[in-house]
């Protein structure tokens, strides 16, 4: 695990590197699905975090409301917008909805709600260190699931952005915001996207300095903290400002925050 290219953001405690020995375990191919979250929202009634705040974080060009339910710009990254009535099923806010995006990550989940899926659904999250193994597909020390070739080498191997951050998006690989779950080539371990798309919520505890304590046998993460850990970057995801589309990379969020750009898979319980 860990910074194998020297792409490390410093803060992000990607290094050291060091081994990690895990039990089998069995990974979704994809993230899971708004026709997947639909299923269990019929079946339980469950209601998400989004929705009994009345609000979700919603890109700029994304956001589909009338002006009255824009909360406002977040501090340091003006490209995300409050929007009241914003949630799994409504990703751009009221205006919008998930018709024609059933084979689409489910986004505006928080990792409280993704835990709540996979209770329903008998699974679980996977620990980070099982995701990025996951990721890895098998190339062992490499930045990407596919190796070290750029993202852009012989086409777009990935769904993040292009073109001048955050007002100007060229669509070269194809998308805005989320792209299907099965889109470009799956990893080695056939894994669909588990850089770009949609950064995706694990089990444990964010802590930068975990690595450098962390055990080699199944590591599960800190004992508590505040942060849950998000990996693999997602569609908002550009070298000019954040380069967290590789297997390494880490970010973290609190485990009530839902935003237009995260979701999960999910792991055999
Ligand atoms: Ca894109
Ligand atoms: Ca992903
Ligand atoms: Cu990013």
């Amino acid at each position: 695990m860990g910074d194998s290219s020297g792409d490390q953001n410093p803060g992000d405690g990607e290094v050291p590197r060091h081994e990690v020995t895990l039990d089998a375990f069995e990974i979704d191919a994809t993230t899971v699905t708004n026709a997947d979250f639909a299923r269990f929202v019929d079946a339980t009634g469950y209601r998400t975090e989004a929705e009994t705040f009345g609000f979700s974080a919603v890109f700029h060009l994304a956001v589909a409301a009338d002006p009255g339910d824009i909360m406002g710009q977040a501090d340091g990254t003006p490209w995300w917008f409050g929007v009241q009535g914003a949630d799994w099923a409504h990703p751009g806010g009221p205006l919008s909805d998930v018709d024609g995006l059933a084979d689409h990550p489910v986004t505006h989940v928080s990792w409280n709600d993704a835990v709540a899926y996979c209770d329903w659904a008998g699974r679980r999250l996977p620990t980070e260190a099982e995701w990025e193994y996951a990721a890895r597909g098998g190339v062992d020390g490499a930045k990407y699931p596919w190796g070290d070739a750029e993202v852009n080498d012989g086409g777009w191997r990935a769904n993040i952005w292009q073109g001048a951050f955050p007002r100007e998006n060229t669509l070269d690989d194809g998308w805005l915001t989320t792209a299907p779950v099965r889109t470009f080539e799956p990893n080695g371990f056939g894994l669909w996207q588990p850089v770009g798309n949609v950064w995706e919520w694990c089990q444990d505890w964010f802590d930068p300095g975990w690595y450098g304590r962390s055990p080699a046998a199944s590591p599960a993460g800190p004992e508590a903290g505040a942060m849950r850990i998000l990996r693999g970057g997602s569609y908002l995801c550009h070298i000019s400002y954040c380069n967290r589309y590789r297997n390494s990379a880490r970010s973290s969020n609190t485990p009530d925050s839902s935003m237009g750009n995260a979701g999960f898979r999910t792991v055999a319980a």
